[in-house]
């Protein structure tokens, strides 16, 4: 069966589509997209492209200012100029205008300027800078505004900013590998391959749509992982893991000593460490327990490490496992981290769980069962939003029903 939409609802999906560009460079900001429509077409595009630099708005403006080659065609046909066009044009936009002064200025004073006199919105902005003055402004001045215009699906757009603005901290994505009957591994600290290649590229594809990475420290040792997505373009993560009880630094100093290399930086280390985590290949983070921050100093200035591109941050220890799950996110939070995948040990998974930390869990299930080992993460009590195959090999996604706008 053929869908058919309305053509304004066919602008703002142009707007959502547009917004999805921005994937991965825009982040903690939201994704946002624009379109221009003059008499029925679009005549103007743009969309947030880079953290820090212009909004979708705006761009869309210049977009038509440029002018484009439909701009032209039109301005042949009726000798309307570019500004004559937008003065009878309706802007159509995924967020509300903003109506601060952040890193650039208000996109609803830009579009009063450019007398834009009908624009529609999909979802209004949460930013409290923002947070309906956007709208305000357009409507003090008498621009007419449209609210609200598929708002479910354009907060399915933001979901990582609106839940970055509400619980001041990442969008947190759960995410593991089990067979058929359930499990991670044969034994703990084992690890065996679960699920086959084209999974693992659709891992890595996730991996390019987040900020971050995170896996214990069973993980770190057991598996040496590289945390990245060499499978899939794009940008990469910054990768995140926690030594709270010394175990990596007691492990690197061994190796050190079993090698006889010195522990103090010498340029005859560069590159000798045995963590494929600690190997300055991408953005790293470290949270370490406070009261022995200064031994990791030694790692940081490693020569060739690239200590900017390592950083140690101290938390306080706590036991119980959710607390300190909610410390990561704080920290990660600081850090300006959107969104963030836990990838595993199972305990660290579920501390996240426990203390309802999570959005979205996604588990990728195999064909085939292992009959017994190390036990996969217990799902609360939610419905599975979504399901695909692949193969024989299954992806189930879970969202947080209790976080859902
Ligand atoms: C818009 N259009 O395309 C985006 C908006 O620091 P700044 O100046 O980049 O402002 C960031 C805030 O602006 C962000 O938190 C959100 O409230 C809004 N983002 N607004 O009108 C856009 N990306
Ligand atoms: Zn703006």
């Amino acid at each position: 069966m053929q869908t058919s939409f309305q053509p304004q609802e066919l602008f703002m999906r142009r707007a959502f589509e547009l917004a999805a560009l921005g994937r991965g460079h825009v982040s903690p900001n939201p994704m946002v997209g624009c379109v221009i429509v003059y008499e029925g077409k679009i005549i103007g595009e743009g969309f947030h492209h880079q953290y820090g630099e212009a909004h979708a708005e705006v761009n869309a403006i210049h977009s038509v200012l440029a002018p484009n080659a439909t701009v032209s065609m039109i301005r042949k046909e009726t000798g309307l100029s570019p500004e004559d066009l937008l003065r009878q044009s309706t802007l159509y936009v995924s967020l509300e205008p903003c109506s601060h002064y952040g890193k650039t200025p208000p996109c609803a004073k830009k579009i009063i300027e450019m007398g834009i006199p009908r624009v529609v919105v999909s979802c209004g902005d949460p930013n409290p800078e923002v947070n309906g003055q956007g709208i305000k402004m357009l409507r003090e001045v008498g621009v007419e505004v449209v609210e609200h215009f598929l708002e479910e699906e354009g907060q399915e757009t933001f979901r990582r900013f609106f839940t970055h603005m509400a619980k001041h901290r990442p969008y947190v994505i759960l995410k593991w590998a089990q067979s058929a009957d359930g499990y991670l591994s044969r034994s703990q600290g084992k690890p065996c391959l679960i699920t086959g290649k084209s999974l693992q590229v659709l891992n890595h594809s996730y991996r390019v749509e987040e900020d971050a990475i995170m896996v214990g420290t069973e993980t770190i040792l057991a598996d040496n992982p590289r945390l990245n997505a060499r499978m899939f373009r794009g940008k990469q993560p910054l990768r995140v893991s926690m030594d709270l009880h010394g175990k990596i630094l007691k492990y690197i100093h061994t190796y050190l000593t079993e090698n006889g290399l010195p522990s103090t930086p010498s340029p005859e280390l560069a590159g000798k460490l045995p963590l494929r985590f600690f190997d300055k290949t991408q953005q790293t983070l470290l949270f370490v327990d406070m009261n022995r921050r200064d031994e990791y100093r030694f790692i940081e200035e490693w020569p060739g490490n690239g200590s900017e591109k390592l950083k140690i941050v101290p938390v306080k220890l706590s036991t119980a496992w959710p607390e300190m799950a909610a410390a990561y996110l704080k920290g990660l939070q600081k850090e300006r981290i959107g969104s963030l995948i836990v990838e595993g040990g199972a305990a660290l998974l579920q501390s996240f769980i426990v203390g309802d930390h999570w959005d979205e869990i996604r588990v990728f299930t195999s064909n085939k069962d292992l009959g017994g080992g190390y036990a996969a993460p217990r799902i609360p009590a939610s419905q599975p939003c979504g399901f695909e195959q692949f193969g024989s090999e299954w992806v189930h996604i879970y969202r947080n029903k209790q976080h859902i706008p």
